[in-house]
């Protein structure tokens, strides 16, 4: 008699490839996950394959430091996370996954005049598209944050801060694993282990993709691969203006619960939160030269520790654990690329930098729209390549978490 197991934990595993879907999803992370999830659940294209490299959301999705805020800073961005952070709200009920979504408050510090200018600025139009962000003194910081030293031991004073309600931490793999299973339980094959290493284009129309382990022909494919961008452009022939940089992070020995808000300062180029585990996730800033590699440095360490120490005295004696880094692909005014390309069926989604992990639910929406309709989503009109040529771009750099 032959054993019964029970049911994959999270998605099946199909053992090969079938020669045709309707549309083939590259990138098994959080974003290519997301369009597959809500292609199949609102649109019902279920012959849909997604095809990841290595293992799911083992790209940036899995190693980001996991901040989700709206606090952006052109109209665009705003309305564009604010439709994020209202769909996060929902996404443990959705999957029946625990996302340990957490909504802890976003401080963004401000150590100069010329920052507080600019918190004041993002605070304005936050609040004027509805977003719950203002100015506040140190008083109002010291107050939320205890622990923190807001005189930076006397070099770098605390002046005021951009405060967003909003702001929220997430379990970030399980993200990955919460589109990935709900979109393999409508019948979306995932497989991972399989690189694309081609595709096939007639009379600039897709026709199919090649693959390490054979070749599949479509009609549509959306690329979804942040880091490795470029080399999936150079296979269609598109150029962008998108550059490689590491990004990398660190955690902290867990400790007992005692860092409520999430804290930025991009003076000081340090952005932390502690997990529901209560170890502290932290980041730095881009490394400052192009590099398609994940690999990390005591350089990035020594510098945050150094950093984390003005702002937090009081961890002099706490231990970092792990650090790890990922390749962000940057565009030249930190916003998105999305939408239909030159090529009929070939979608993108990119450009993602250090700002997408927020994103990924309001991504999956507006990509599977703009695959079912062939018609680009309205929150997603000025976010696309063509933008780069009519010279028309989203300077969102005052709205980033990570200096550059
Ligand atoms: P990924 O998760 O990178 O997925 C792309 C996938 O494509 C990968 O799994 C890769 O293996 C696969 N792939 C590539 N080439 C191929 C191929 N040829 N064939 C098949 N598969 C392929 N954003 C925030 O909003 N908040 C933050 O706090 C934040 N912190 C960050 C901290 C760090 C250290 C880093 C690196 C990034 C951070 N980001 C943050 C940015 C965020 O992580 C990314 O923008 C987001 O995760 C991108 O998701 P994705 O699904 O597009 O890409
Ligand atoms: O976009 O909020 C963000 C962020 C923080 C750290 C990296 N990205």
């Amino acid at each position: 008699m032959s054993k019964s197991y029970p049911e994959p934990r999270m998605f099946t595993q199909p053992d090969r490839l079938k020669s045709s879907y309707d549309a083939v999803i590259i990138g098994g992370g959080g974003h290519g996950l997301a369009a597959a999830y809500y292609l199949s659940r609102d649109y019902g294209m279920t012959n849909l394959a997604v095809l990841e490299r290595s293992y799911l959301g083992s790209g940036n999705t899995g190693r980001n430091t996991t901040i989700i805020r709206s606090n952006y800073l052109t109209p665009e961005g705003v309305k564009f996370y604010d439709e994020s952070v209202r769909l996060w709200q929902d996404l443990s009920q959705d999957f029946d996954l625990n996302l340990f979504y957490s909504n802890r408050g976003h401080f963004t510090l401000a150590h100069t005049d010329a920052a507080v200018r600019m918190m004041r600025w993002r605070a304005e139009v936050n609040k004027h598209f509805g977003i719950d962000s203002e100015l506040v003194s140190p008083t109002e910081v010291k107050k939320a944050c205890p622990p923190l030293d807001i005189t930076c031991g006397g070099r770098h004073p605390v002046l005021g801060a951009l405060y967003h309600a909003p702001g929220s931490i997430a379990r970030h793999d399980a993200v990955a694993w919460g589109y990935g299973r709900g979109a393999n339980q409508r019948g979306v094959e995932i497989h991972q282990q399989t690189e694309v290493l081609g595709i096939t284009i007639k009379s600039d129309r897709i026709t199919g993709v090649e693959t390490s382990r054979g070749t599949i022909s479509t009609s549509r494919v959306l690329c979804a691969v942040a880091g490795f961008t470029p080399r999936l452009l150079q296979m269609v022939g598109l150029r962008s203006p998108l550059s490689i940089h590491p990004l990398q992070a660190m955690v902290s020995e867990p400790m007992k619960p005692w860092l409520d808000p999430i804290i930025v300062s991009g003076s000081l180029h340090v952005y932390v939160s502690q997990t529901a585990r209560g170890e502290l996730v932290m980041g730095a800033s881009l490394d400052p030269y192009e590099l398609h590699s994940t690999r990390s440095t005591l350089e990035f360490v020594e510098g945050l520790a150094a950093h984390m120490l003005e702002l937090f005295p009081c961890l002099s004696h706490v231990k970092v654990v792990r650090q790890w880094a990922g390749m962000a692909d940057m565009t030249p005014d930190f916003a998105p690329i999305m939408g239909k390309t030159p090529i009929a069926g070939f979608y993108l989604d990119a450009g993602w930098g250090t700002w997408g992990f927020k994103a990924t639910p309001v991504c999956g929406k507006t990509m599977a729209y703009t695959i079912a309709n062939d018609r680009n989503h309205d929150l997603i009109q000025n976010f696309t390549l063509d933008r780069f040529r009519q010279y028309e771009l989203i300077g969102e750099k005052g709205a980033a978490s990570v200096g550059h």
